[in-house]
């Protein structure tokens, strides 16, 4: 059986006022493609299709006429939807689109609930992702278990869900970010243990990490990346794309990272203002979108000049302001809510009320912040 794994689209992504749709639409194009000419037998997709919870009728539009080029060639499709996606939407989406082949799960299910599906004689488990508390109180439905984590949770349900093929849309521990992740849910409490994935697997399909990686040997599981670079803070030579998956009757699944590359290239110059003339031209040349980190900053006036002259240029921004450069790669972004408990506990205040309100209102700010394309 032949695979094409792909995740983290997000159709509706819009860049500092740039729409990057027709840019993840052609990639999706070109996907279909690559279905038909490498004969594939099953699409994945691992979460986030879209960017934000309201998207426009043009990304939707071509997510929807994805699936239904797909049911022209007569390749069915497994889809779960990711903590960008909006997944009520989805859910109500999925009646349709199983007309067009397509099985879609916006909310996870155990095995006896539909967690588990039957395709093409390959049975597959489908995990879409959902919030710390939600999969807390959905595993662990006795109050006295509600202090059990994330990481427990998923272990848990992963066990319940054990199949050959397993997607899901989460951050294993050690994986490598790719800068554009919405950093709350790569937090350590969103980490999941490399332990919890079942070894009986045979592959495991992952999305949420926009940096095309390998993050487990047994069993076999893979992050395809995005699409198309979708952030400045996500390097420019980061590996993504999609994923061809060959999964024999028996042995290892052989992995081929895809070598197309789509959309735009985005780079962050870094200079001095002395150094703007003289690096005008090279700026000009760029083919993709830009963004300037100057030292000191520039005035209003030279920055309105700046925008005119160059009409790809996306952002202007002092040297040591900009908050995505105090993530070095790598590095774990902390977690809010992990801090502000630590907080109480110091301040020798464990209201568990007051701390689970600040995760609410983080969870509403940060609904918020996706609204907007942070
Ligand atoms: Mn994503």
């Amino acid at each position: 059986m032949r695979l094409l794994h792909t995740a983290d689209w997000h159709l509706g992504k819009v860049l500092k006022g740039i729409d990057r749709t027709p840019e993840i639409a052609q990639a999706l194009q070109d996907l279909l493609e690559l279905v038909r000419k490498e004969r594939v037998d099953l699409v994945v997709v691992s979460g986030d299709l879209f960017d934000r919870p309201q998207v426009s009728a043009e990304a939707e539009g071509h997510a929807l006429e994805f699936f239904l080029r797909l049911r022209e060639l007569g390749v069915p499709a497994l889809v779960i939807a990711g903590n960008h996606d909006p997944k009520e939407r989805l859910e109500a989406m999925a009646p349709l689109l199983a007309l067009a082949g397509a099985v879609v799960r916006g909310r996870p299910l155990f095995r006896e609930e539909g967690g588990v599906v039957r395709v093409k004689g390959l049975e597959a488990a489908l995990l879409p992702f959902v919030s710390e508390r939600v999969l807390v109180k959905q595993v662990f439905q006795e109050a006295e278990e509600r202090h059990r984590t994330y990481a427990e949770a998923m272990r848990r349900i992963l066990a319940n869900l054990e199949s050959p093929l397993i997607l899901g849309h989460f951050a294993l521990e050690g994986v490598r970010p790719g800068g554009g992740e919405f950093a709350f849910h790569l937090s350590e409490a969103y980490a999941v243990p490399p332990s919890a994935l079942p070894l009986k697997a045979r592959y495991v399909a992952l999305g949420h990490v926009h940096r095309q990686q390998q993050v487990s040997e047994a069993p076999v599981a893979w992050y395809p990346g995005s699409l198309v670079q979708l952030d400045f803070g996500e390097g420019e030579e980061a590996e993504r794309g999609a994923l061809l998956v060959e999964l024999p009757q028996e042995g290892p699944p052989r992995v081929h990272p895809l070598k197309e590359r789509w959309g735009k290239p985005l780079r962050t110059f870094r200079l001095r203002p002395e150094e703007l003339d003289g690096r005008l031209s090279e700026l000009e040349r760029f083919p993709g979108y830009l963004r300037l980190v100057v030292e000191g900053g520039l005035s209003p006036s030279v920055k309105e000049g700046l925008y005119r002259a160059l009409p790809h240029l996306l952002a202007v921004e002092a040297a040591g302001v900009a908050p995505r450069e105090a993530q070095e790669e790598g590095a774990v972004p902390p977690s809010l809510a992990e801090a502000y408990r630590d907080y109480l506990r110091a301040e020798g205040r464990e209201e568990e009320a007051l701390w689970e309100r600040f995760v609410q209102v983080l969870r509403e700010v940060e609904l918020e912040a996706l609204a907007l394309g942070a």
